[in-house]
């Protein structure tokens, strides 16, 4: 599995690549700063996931490419942003400098903002590649919708509002099903919408997704308390330096990995009960939990 996830991730960046601006022109050093970030590694998850729904449901064109581009580019730019001294203030990312450190505060907040709007416009690329204009219209409003004020930005400003405060459990799951499930429902869901899925399997493939996000942040926690800093490519105990509340420490180690998994099981019901069959977005969905980076 690892190794396949490994060959994925290659290719996908393949596909990434070739919607990068080229690094020309007066504002070269924009084009420099978004392109180190996309190119600095990750596990290229959301990308993945958003093709692996797209088969699931049968669908087999390129036009699902530039939306993968999107997302991936949207999640870079809130990895950029979750970087800058203002929020987490780290150092290191993927296991190479943050866009901050390499290229300077005011480049980061710009190349954040530069890859938030050219997955805009990379995603209204795919208009151009079927007859459907009406899908992609659509995929574009829920790239937007997730990724903005009721979706991870939404999220990512209670996180910061209430750091260093005391969070309940009801608070804690809302920045979570916002702050990083929205964009894991974005990529899962646009994958079925370019697929032509039903709104019955859309509606699914969102819950489907929404439980996927939790337990993907769920271990996101456990690994900052129990990961290699070597492996994850950035500093572990993060959460701790920045008095983060966490679902870790709200529930402890143990609850904590038992919940991730029972989300997982929620994830894979679903799955089980639409059309179709994915081995491999059936492993993806289990190795969330498992990974160790
Ligand atoms: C871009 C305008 C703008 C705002 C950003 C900072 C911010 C607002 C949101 C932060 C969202 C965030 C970083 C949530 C955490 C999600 C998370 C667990 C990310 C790690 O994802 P992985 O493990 O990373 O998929 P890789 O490196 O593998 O891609």
């Amino acid at each position: 599995m690892k190794q396949r996830l490994g060959e994925c991730a290659k290719e996908v960046e393949g596909i990434l690549d070739s919607y990068l601006p080229a690094e020309e022109g007066y504002q070269k050093t924009i084009f420099e700063a978004m392109n180190y970030s996309m190119r600095a590694g990750g596990k290229r998850l959301r990308p993945i996931l958003m093709r692996e729904v797209y088969r699931l449901f049968g669908g087999t064109g390129r036009e699902i490419e530039p939306m993968m581009a999107a997302i991936e580019m949207i999640h870079t730019s809130s990895l950029i942003h979750d970087d800058l001294p203002c929020m987490d203030n780290d150092e290191y990312r993927r296991g190479k400098k943050t866009t901050w450190v390499a290229y300077g505060y005011d480049m980061a907040v710009l190349a954040g903002d530069a890859l938030l709007i050219y997955a805009v416009e990379t995603a209204a690329r795919a208009f151009a590649m079927t007859d459907d204009a009406a899908k992609v219209g659509r995929c574009i409003a829920i790239l937007a919708e997730k990724t903005g004020i009721y979706g991870m930005i939404g999220g990512q400003t209670v996180d910061v509002e209430l750091t260093g405060k005391p969070v309940s459990r009801d608070k804690l799951d809302f920045i979570y099903r916002l702050k990083t499930g929205a964009l894991l429902e974005a990529s899962m869901l646009i994958g079925a919408v370019m697929a032509g899925a039903s709104e019955k399997d859309c509606e699914a493939v969102e819950r489907m997704a929404s439980a996927v996000g939790l337990a993907f942040q769920i271990q996101d926690d456990i690994l900052d308390v129990t990961g290699d800093q070597a492996v994850i490519g950035k500093p572990v105990h993060s959460d701790e330096k920045n008095s983060k509340t966490t679902y870790v420490t709200l529930e402890g180690l143990e609850k904590a990995r038992q919940d991730a998994a029972k989300l997982t099981e929620t994830a894979l019901d679903i799955l089980y009960s639409l059309p179709g069959k994915n081995d491999f977005l059936e492993e993806l969905i289990h190795m969330l939990i498992r990974r160790e980076k």
